[in-house]
């Protein structure tokens, strides 16, 4: 008899989990045992589960690096007992977070999937057993015995994305996700649709694992709006400790170019700030050069963020500034795709 595919359910909270605290009204997080019996479709799956939760399940507004520090060593600890993971997380930082975890697991070779839903497991009308069940299902793909995803991936709504590549985009409708700058790797419809030519492809063989829990949080996301006052420039530049800024600009990584901002954008990082150019627009390129508003950034060799989303650029910056990438060679690297986050 073959041995059935092993999938490790890591509970962290979320809607998915929650329940009304009926005094208030309000959702709260509930335990992993009460959910996984709201499922009993999940004993036709042809694979053995396993869970594991956070002592305290959460609403991820309440997630930062040290839960993902908490999520890596989960990972890294059952790594050679199962063939995929499934993450349940509340959707609202869940884009964050699983971008994080594309970071700290270097030379990933099995399926790590991020789920959750937008109402809980129990509501009537629930998106949660779908995309719970689906996702387990993408973590037990294999081909040739290997399994057929081996990065870190978001299901949500009948379709998987490289998870570093999307972006919450509704907090009403049941497709909350979106992944402009890469296409879905696999799709749900009366067929699992696996579009292999979008998965990454790396050689892992003969590397290991290796998983980095060290995230730099000395970093800040500055968002331009026409009107942006000279003052708050100022103050974000003057943070203290501050290592690296995220610059959310205009189309193709444009910007104003009044005197004052590009001066003190330039002395910061003539101070050794790395200021990273990305693009408001949730889908497209930062192209500096291509217009005269971005000549000078190029100039001041800002770092060119491409099409990252703004969720990875954070979690890059705060994975680099943690490895101790050296001053000389962290644009370098920003700017290189290292899990496939960027064209
Ligand atoms: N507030 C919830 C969370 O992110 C939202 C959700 O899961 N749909 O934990």
């Amino acid at each position: 008899m073959k041995d059935k595919t092993n999938i490790l359910l890591i509970y962290t909270g979320g809607t998915i989990g929650m329940v009304k605290d009926y005094k208030t009204g309000a959702l709260k997080a509930f335990d992993f045992k009460e959910l996984i019996s709201n499922i009993p479709e999940l004993n036709q799956l042809d694979c053995k589960l396993k869970g594991i939760s956070f002592e305290e399940p959460i609403d991820s507004s309440n997630m930062d690096p040290k839960h993902w520090a908490t999520i890596a060593t989960m990972i890294e600890e059952n790594y050679n007992r199962y063939d995929g993971f499934v993450v349940l997380h509340g959707s609202d930082t869940m884009s964050y977070s699983a971008s994080a975890l594309s970071f700290m697991l270097e030379n990933l070779a099995k399926p790590v999937i991020f789920t959750g839903s937008q109402l809980p497991i129990g509501d009537l009308r629930t998106d949660a057993k779908e995309n719970l069940i689906t996702s387990i299902q993408i973590a037990a793909l294999k081909e040739k015995g290997k399994p057929v995803v081996r990065e870190v991936g978001l299901y949500f709504e009948y379709k998987l994305y490289r998870a570093n590549r999307t972006t919450k985009i509704n907090a009403e409708h049941f497709e909350a996700f979106a992944s402009l700058n890469h296409p879905p790797l696999v799709e749900s419809g009366v067929h699992l649709n696996v579009h292999y030519s979008n998965l990454l492809k790396r050689s892992t063989k003969n590397k290991f694992l290796q998983v980095h829990k060290n995230m730099d949080t000395n970093i800040a996301v500055l968002k331009l709006f026409p009107g942006l006052n000279e003052s708050v420039l100022k103050s974000v530049l003057e943070i203290p400790n501050l290592k690296a800024l995220i610059l959310e600009t205009y189309g193709a990584g444009n910007a104003p170019m009044d005197n004052w901002f590009l001066s003190s954008l330039k002395k910061a990082t003539l101070n050794g700030l790395h200021i990273i150019n990305v693009t408001q627009c949730s889908g497209g390129s930062v192209d500096m050069g291509h217009y005269e508003t971005s000549e000078r950034l190029k100039k001041m060799q800002l770092i060119n963020g491409k099409d990252i989303t703004t969720e990875a650029a954070i979690t890059k910056a705060m994975y680099l500034l943690g490895s101790k990438v050296s001053d000389e060679l962290f644009k370098t690297i920003f700017e290189t795709s290292l899990r496939g986050e960027m064209h």
